[in-house]
């Protein structure tokens, strides 16, 4: 049996490292965001895919948030030197992960597979699967134009007003077929929706309608961590998207986000109050101190979210 996460980056990847911490082997399957995927210099960057891949391997930076720790630069301002500036940083020991996916990718493999084996060459005892392995793209309508999701998050530091969100390709996306056998065979015992921005990490999940159409379908509990502590994102842009998309910033924003979805939502202790109001939308609560700071928090949480799946069965 198995337990499915579905994840965006780095909120959600402290989560499925948690998970990792406190399920068996085999017992769980981190289902990743690929919407903000892009290819740059020639390779393909599948930048939540890298959070959870280094999170769970103790490889990743967690004050910058993305990338590897002890990275170096050297690739990074070589460029200039050629002529080239760029917005987008690719560190050196970051850069092998790109280099390979794109080579496996070119000789056939499927972005499943490439997961899969790196994964594997990670030691990691649990499956990362990409939400599909054909292409979605995840777009912002904004004042300046439609722009490309790295090009609204990281050139322009998601600075202009987001006015609404669209995910190029997820329309006619296959689910990726590990999580769609599990699915499939009444495998999956619990799905939890991870603490991540729920228009641009868990949206474009949705969008894929092999996924929206088993969650719907599902006979087992489905719970989310609420990305919203106390009025603020821990990270990221989910609290300016929220407001500017016309959504309460609050973990009972989230909840009517979700609701129809989801059968729980684990929300901090700080939002506790809004617990009433939630429960009156016929999601069941539980409360903990959600802030994921080191290992022993990530599996509070964790467990959390398992005893919250156990009490929506
Ligand atoms: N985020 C940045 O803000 N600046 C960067 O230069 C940057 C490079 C980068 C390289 C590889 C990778 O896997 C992620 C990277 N990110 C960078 C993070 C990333 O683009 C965003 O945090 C996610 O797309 C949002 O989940």
């Amino acid at each position: 049996m198995t337990l499915v996460a579905l994840s965006g980056g780095v909120g959600g990847a402290k989560l499925v490292s948690g998970l990792a911490g406190v399920c068996g082997p085999g017992e769980l399957m981190a289902v990743v965001n690929t919407g903000d995927d892009f290819d740059y210099l020639g390779l393909r960057v599948c930048p939540d895919i890298d959070s959870v891949l280094y999170a769970a391997a103790g490889l990743n930076d967690s004050v910058r948030g993305w990338g590897r720790e002890n990275e170096s630069w050297n690739f990074h301002h070589s460029l200039p030197q050629l002529g080239f500036e760029s917005w987008f940083m690719l560190g050196d020991r970051d850069l092998a992960t790109h280099v390979l996916r794109t080579d496996w990718l070119r000789q056939g493999a499927t972005l499943s597979e490439v997961t899969a084996r790196m994964a594997h060459a990670l030691g990691l005892a649990f499956d990362i699967v990409p939400m599909s392995d054909d292409a979605v793209r995840t777009h912002v309508d904004t004042p300046e134009g439609v722009l490309a999701f790295q090009d609204y998050f990281v050139r322009r530091r998601c600075e202009p007003l987001c006015r609404g969100i669209r995910f190029e390709g997820a329309g006619t996306a296959r689910l990726a077929a590990p999580l769609a056998r599990q699915a499939d065979a009444g495998a999956v015992q619990g799905w939890v929706i991870c603490p991540s921005n729920p228009f641009v990490s868990i949206g474009p999940m949705l969008a894929v309608p092999g996924l929206r159409d088993r969650l719907g379908q599902r006979r087992a509990p489905c719970v989310a961590v609420s990305p919203i502590i106390a009025g603020q994102a821990v990270k990221g842009p989910a609290a300016k998207m929220m407001a500017e998309l016309g959504l309460e910033v609050s973990a009972l924003g989230v909840a009517r986000r979700y609701a129809g979805l989801i059968d729980g939502l684990v929300l901090d202790r700080r939002d506790a109050a809004q617990a009433p109001a939630i429960e009156a939308l016929g999601i069941r609560v539980g409360v903990t101190d959600t802030l994921m700071t080191d290992a022993d928090s990530r599996e509070r949480v964790a467990r959390a979210s398992l005893e919250l799946i156990a009490r929506c069965g």
